[in-house]
């Protein structure tokens, strides 16, 4: 149907990609990348700096809108301000029984509304309400007359609140076209004065379109600043150039009170006067005024059909090369790419629409105070879109049985998703990733469970056959996709291995899509520990032995920090006898809890922390469990800790002293050796 892009098309885009490594904008001033980014993206073209935060409408969408108000495949999903504390956002064509790939199906709506006070949006953008036609039935807000060839359908292209009234620009599409292409009858600007609930959407002004299909604001995107709304425009279908008209914001309905940039001024009421401020192939424009940058950020799909941000100082222009937000390779079939307006302090949310399955997802990307795009995703291939066949695709790989699967109605994000099944033992999938040291991020990633439930987790561990895990989240028995997070700090080290794994008790699978492994906004300080004993661990000792433990914690934090440490003795006071007067700290004061030394304080900066005990081995102990175990474990109010090297501690108790005897006192003399088998004649 109508935006579904061939074979071909997607052939030709990919050999005519020209962006390459992401290109920084004010070169001069941008800070380089660092040396895992650059090296990250030479190994991955095309990859994708955004992550997936949600998913927005249909089934599996954080709201569930399929469910609530029979939105279960649509996409777009423009967003503006209300002015009254909500996000209002339209959807373009809707359909309840979705029939897919792309648009389709029965319940078709031209148009719809959601309203959402989600002011969180790391975690996802719920929706609070409809515009209803029926209860659970979001109804069309702008009507169309559905016939090909006159008009097929009425779109929301861009949405602005002045005072009380809302302000929704919408294009009447006469027919769709070839890939891309389509030809609209009009743009105009509906409003409402009740919050989005019924518009008038004959009355405001209208661009009609040119006689050759070129007029230059059929599809606009607005943007309130000082007092104007700016109301930036494209022509029909994706391969025009952008321009930019702007209003007084009370004169919006006016059309005679619009002026056109011509290059060098500002032309009142004469739309022929635009020229290009962004050179063709735009598409889907959306933007936004940023108090981060100072300046203007656009988002819309190119001519490689990758979401792509420029940057520019004022409306006009000069605006930057593009950046690459997201790539068709990891978002096949991706257009839109809405910016949400409450983004600020570095954060990008923009709404991504996905040709299959034809709903919407919430996309984070970062940006500097110059508006470069910066701290990517550092996991490749997140959703699984490049795989070729049902084989897991590099650089991911499996420990046990796994692959993809390749159906839109399994995936969470496009067509594709990982899975791994298997009975027992347990099986994960995982990918090295370079971090830099002393770093704090966050891994997600979306999750969904069956069979028989099993102890699972995310997280990310050394590399390497049974890697010590650096910082994890469990699940279990996940009904429905769950989003799952772990922050951790990368300590001392350039690579991780980020891995989904499960347990398993019976038949299980685990299906998982959408990762992301990126710098955490907040960067916390790293904790390590350290255990050590004399004599060292996994060495025999006997009777009367005194086997002295020191553990240290120090912190790589420019402050003091709080951190509790759990020495737990219970496995060595069953077979050793503490010495109470041996307990002692460099800072602070321990303090013996039943079998389990605490020690709580703060450490300071480039401080190391000395807590140490000793214990005399008794006489009985080859006759308990004949293991001294010692188990420490650390938290930190601020700090993660990174690394605990010794914190569990074991040395074995054994009976008879495996040492040359003392003199001065002999052991008894053993049992004579058996005379051995006489040997064979
Ligand atoms: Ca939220
Ligand atoms: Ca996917």
């Amino acid at each position: 149907m109508r935006r579904l892009r061939t074979n071909t098309a997607l052939i030709a885009a990919v050999g005519a990609l020209v962006i390459g490594v992401v290109a920084p904008v004010g070169a001069a001033a941008a800070p380089a990348p660092a040396e895992t980014e650059v090296a990250a993206a030479a190994a991955f073209p095309d990859h994708s700096p955004a992550v997936v935060v949600g998913k927005m409408t249909g089934p599996k969408s954080t709201s569930a809108t399929d469910a609530a108000w029979r939105v279960t495949g649509t996409d777009l999903g423009i967003m503006w301000d209300n002015g009254q504390g909500r996000i209002l956002t339209a959807f373009g064509d809707t359909f309840g029984d979705w029939t897919g790939p792309g648009g389709g199906g029965g319940d078709w709506r031209s148009n719809v509304l959601l309203r959402s006070s989600d002011t969180d949006l790391s975690d996802g953008m719920t929706f609070d309400s409809a515009v209803e036609d029926a209860p659970g039935h979001a109804g069309e807000i702008i009507p169309s007359l559905k016939i090909n060839g006159e008009e097929i359908t009425t779109i929301p292209t861009a949405g602005i609140a002045v005072g009380s009234r809302q302000y929704l620009a919408f294009m009447s599409v006469r027919q769709w076209g070839a890939p891309g292409a389509w030809d609209t009858n009009y743009s105009r600007i509906a409003y409402s004065d009740d919050n989005g609930e019924t518009w008038n959407s004959t009355d405001g002004p209208q661009w009609t379109n040119t006689p050759d299909g070129q007029h230059p604001f059929q599809m606009v995107a607005f943007e309130r600043h000082d007092g104007y709304v700016y109301m930036f425009g494209t022509p029909n279908g994706r391969f025009g150039a952008a321009h930019v008209a702007r209003v007084p914001e009370a004169q919006l309905l006016d059309k005679s009170a619009y002026s056109y940039w011509n290059g060098s001024s500002w032309i009142v009421g004469d739309d022929t006067a635009a020229v290009a401020i962004v050179p063709p192939n735009v598409a889907e424009l959306s933007v936004q005024y940023s108090d981060h940058t100072g300046g203007w950020l656009m988002a819309y799909l190119d001519e490689n059909l990758d979401l792509v941000l420029r940057t520019a100082p004022s409306p006009e222009g000069p605006w930057s090369d593009r950046q690459r937000l997201a790539s068709f390779a990891d978002f096949p079939g991706l257009y839109g790419g809405y910016i949400h307006p409450w983004s600020e302090g570095g954060d990008l949310y923009l709404s991504l629409s996905q040709w299959e399955p034809y709903n919407t997802y919430l996309l984070r990307a970062e940006i500097d105070a110059n508006g470069t795009v910066v701290n990517p995703n550092l996991i490749q291939d997140p959703g699984f879109e490049r795989a070729v066949d049902g084989a897991m695709p590099a650089p991911w790989a499996c420990t046990g049985n796994c692959g993809v699967d390749i159906n839109h109605t399994w995936a969470h994000g496009g067509t594709k998703q990982g899975w791994m099944r298997f009975n027992s033992g347990w099986i994960d999938v995982h990918q090295d990733v370079a971090v830099e040291p002393n770093t704090t991020y966050t891994l997600t990633g979306f999750v969904v469970t069956g069979g028989t439930s099993a102890a699972g987790s995310i997280g990310v561990r050394e590399l390497g056959a049974g890697g010590a895990t650096i910082g994890e989240t469990g699940f279990e028995a996940v009904g429905a996709y769950t989003r799952y997070s772990v922050t951790f700090h990368s300590g001392n080290r350039t690579q991780v291995q980020a891995f989904v794994g499960t347990h398993l008790n019976g038949d299980r699978w685990v299906q998982f899509d959408d990762l992301s492994l990126v710098k955490a906004k907040e960067q916390l300080p790293g904790l390590s520990v350290s255990v050590n004993s004399d004599p060292a661990a996994g060495t025999e000792v006997v009777r009367d032995d005194v086997v002295t433990y020191k553990v240290t914690a120090s912190t790589d934090s420019a402050t003091a920090e709080g951190v509790a440490l759990a020495v737990d003795l219970a496995g060595l006071v069953d077979d050793a006898t503490l010495d109470a007067a041996s307990v002692a700290s460099s800072i602070g004061t321990p303090v013996l809890d039943g079998s389990t030394l605490r020690w709580q304080g703060d450490i300071p900066a480039r401080e190391t922390l000395e807590l140490s005990f000793a214990a005399t081995v008794r006489r009985d102990a080859s006759r308990t469990d004949s293991q001294l175990v010692v188990v420490t474990t650390a938290t930190g109010d601020r700090a993660i800790l990174t690394s605990c090297d010794g914190c569990a501690l074991t040395l074995t108790a054994v009976h008879y002293d495996p040492r040359p005897p003392r003199p001065e006192f002999p052991d008894k003399p053993g049992k004579p050796e058996k005379p051995g088998k006489p040997g064979k004649p």
